[in-house]
């Protein structure tokens, strides 16, 4: 418990030697990855939050973070997206137009991975257009849109409304932290999804895979 703590501490100090060091000791020690993100890097990452919203850091302080976290992240992926199944399905997934936050959304396109899909990663400030020429040329079960700001909600709108003026059925799952179920039936979207956990189940339930 404490080395998650201690972790939680380090992201949060945006101290990226130290967020690796621990990260690979709990790893070695055989903690769950899913725990090592939800109770020890998230939390960090939350702290930061609170301190940007109250003033007290500013985007730099943001940056190193999450710099610390994607170290972390990357000693994790092997082990949350080595499923070792061959892909059946494809997924598309982008954080939307005017948005450059991308932690959450890579880390759902890790458990989508490590669920088995083949995951289409169509980066950050993603445009409608993107996503359309995307569902066109890869045809996904499911695409995915991930908005950590208020102001980036609108442009899941228009994914939703481009895909479906253009006439493609491809099942919509949106998620990040601003988003709400109702929000998501607002705009039309098939799914929410609160988490990466959550986006897998979402996932497959949405592609009509049994749980
Ligand atoms: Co920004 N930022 N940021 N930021 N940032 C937030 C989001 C904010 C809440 C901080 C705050 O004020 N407390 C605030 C948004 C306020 C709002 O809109 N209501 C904010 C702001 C204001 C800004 C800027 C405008 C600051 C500025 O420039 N003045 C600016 C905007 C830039 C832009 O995008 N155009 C900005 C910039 C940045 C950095 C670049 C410095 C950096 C991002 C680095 C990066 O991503 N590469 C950054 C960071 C790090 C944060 C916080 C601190 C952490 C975000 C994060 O990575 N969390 C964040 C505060 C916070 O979240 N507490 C904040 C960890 C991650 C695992 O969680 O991304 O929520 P999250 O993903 C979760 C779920 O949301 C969900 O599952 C994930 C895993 O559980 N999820 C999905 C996400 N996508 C999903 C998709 C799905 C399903 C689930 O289906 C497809």
């Amino acid at each position: 418990m404490s080395l998650l703590n201690d972790l939680t501490a380090a992201v949060a100090a945006g101290n990226r030697k130290d967020t690796a060091r621990i990260t690979q000791e709990l790893i070695d020690a055989g903690e769950a990855p899913k725990t090592i993100v939800e109770s020890g890097l998230v939390p960090g990452m939350s702290i930061i939050g609170d301190k940007f919203a109250a003033n007290e850091i500013f985007v730099p302080e943001m940056l190193i973070a999450a710099r610390s976290m994607k170290g972390a992240l990357a000693l994790l992926e092997p082990l949350l997206a080595d499923a070792g199944v061959k892909p059946e399905h494809t997924v598309v997934i982008g954080t939307v137009q005017g948005d450059l936050h991308d932690i959450g959304k890579n880390l759902i396109a890790m458990m989508w991975k490590g669920a088995g899909f083949e995951v289409v990663d169509l980066g950050t400030n993603v445009p409608a257009d993107k996503f359309l020429a995307a569902a066109r040329e890869h045809q996904p079960a499911v695409l995915g849109l991930s908005s950590l700001l208020t102001t980036t909600m609108p442009a899941m709108r228009e994914v939703v409304k481009a895909l479906r003026e253009a006439g493609l059925k491809t099942k919509i799952v949106v998620g990040g932290a601003p988003i709400t179920p109702a929000f998501a039936d607002e705009i039309g979207a098939d799914g929410y999804a609160a988490d990466a956990g959550t986006a897998v189940a979402v996932a497959r339930k949405l592609i009509g895979i049994a749980s």
